[in-house]
């Protein structure tokens, strides 16, 4: 499922109208936060939260699986979470949190287990990826990585989870995880559908991998703006270009491709790749302004916000409260279908 940003309606407040349907995702405070993650997921966050009740998370308990530090932890969970506010998210129309603040999401994550073949987690494509990244750390917390997030998910019966391509194989798994537990135990959760943008696959600064934090090709767009320049001119473009007056790809050089999301003249940076009117460098030159241009007032809202530390807390905190009730009432109700009461 696509969503269309423009069309996303008028927000009605959260507390106005409890039972409409349930938007939820959850983003690692494994980094600061980059260009893949906005285009790929945060702009749904913020589209959607004016239609649905949206739940926004910062998975913690999932960056454990690769970060071992604790200030660095802690640190990098308020910098998500300003980044997060900054980019948009609203905490009046929104609930934003910490995973590790609502501790149902483990509990159930454990119950969860128990329908879910080992298997299923040993074939997951990300689980094969990370023992290849971290292959001193293979740690118990990256197979069952998928459990926990299906239970993130589903404490609060979400039915529209907003991620990036990556995503599709855990949401898949998710779903497979909802139909054992409902044929084992009956009806009980939905089963969640991921929503995409149109950017659902950012590729990183190598023009090869997806940009993600633990690859290190990502363009962070609340950094300073001579970082964001230097990431952008370090992007590796058409690689069969040559010479600045060999004819360009645009559709295989990722720059040209993110022009698309900075500027209504993509048709004309494309032809001017395609005929070797521009260069690979004035072409970055341009896309670089334009990102520092499109985030300056984010990058001055997270400013702002990470000098203003306690407010953010109080943020984080207000919604973990805020969703003690439900995920309180879903643990109950699986507890006792499953015979702990
Ligand atoms: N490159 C991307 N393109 C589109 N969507 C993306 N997302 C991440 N990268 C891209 C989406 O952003 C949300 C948060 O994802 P994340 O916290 O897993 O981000 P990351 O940068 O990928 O983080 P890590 O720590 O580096 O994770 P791994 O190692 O798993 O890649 C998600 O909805 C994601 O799809």
């Amino acid at each position: 499922m696509t969503t269309d940003l423009a069309a996303a309606p008028a927000r009605t407040p959260l507390a106005a109208n409890p039972a409409r349907p349930r938007t939820f995702s959850g983003i690692q405070p494994s980094g600061v936060v980059h260009l893949g993650n906005d285009l790929g997921a945060i702009r749904n966050y913020v589209a959607l939260a004016r239609k649905y009740e949206a739940i926004y998370c910062i998975v913690d308990y999932h960056a454990l699986t690769s970060t071992h530090e604790p200030d660095v932890l802690r640190q990098r969970t308020r910098e998500m979470a300003a980044g997060l506010l900054a980019l948009g998210l609203d905490p009046d129309v929104c609930t934003l949190f910490v995973q590790s603040h609502r501790p149902e999401h483990t509990e159930l994550g454990w119950l969860l287990c128990t329908v879910t073949p080992v298997s299923w987690l040993e074939r997951t494509p990300t689980y094969k990826e990370k023992v290849q990244q971290q292959p001193d750390d293979v740690n118990h917390g990256l197979l069952t990585y998928p459990v926990l997030q299906a239970a993130d998910i589903v404490i609060y019966k979400a039915t529209l989870v907003p991620v990036g391509r990556d995503q599709a194989a855990h949401l898949e798994l998710s779903r497979e995880i909802v139909r054992a537990f409902n044929r084992r135990y009956g009806a009980t959760f939905p089963e969640p559908q991921a929503v995409y943008t149109e950017a659902p696959t950012v590729l990183g600064t190598d023009g090869a991998k997806k940009m993600s934090k633990s690859v290190g090709n990502t363009i962070d767009i609340l950094g300073e703006p001579d970082l964001i320049r230097r990431q952008v001119m370090s992007m590796v473009t058409d690689t069969l270009r040559i010479k600045r007056t060999d004819p360009g790809r645009p559709e295989v050089c990722n720059v040209c491709q993110l022009h698309r999301f900075f500027g209504d003249d993509w048709a004309e940076i494309q032809d001017g790749e395609r005929t070797a009117r521009t260069g690979c460098v004035d072409t970055k030159k341009l896309l670089a302004e334009r990102i520092v241009s499109h985030y300056a007032a984010a990058r001055e809202r997270y400013a702002d916000l990470m000098a203003h530390p306690s407010e953010v807390d109080g943020i984080l905190e207000a919604g973990a409260d805020r969703l003690a009730p439900v995920a309180a009432a879903t643990l109950a109700e699986v507890k006792e279908k499953m015979g702990l009461r």
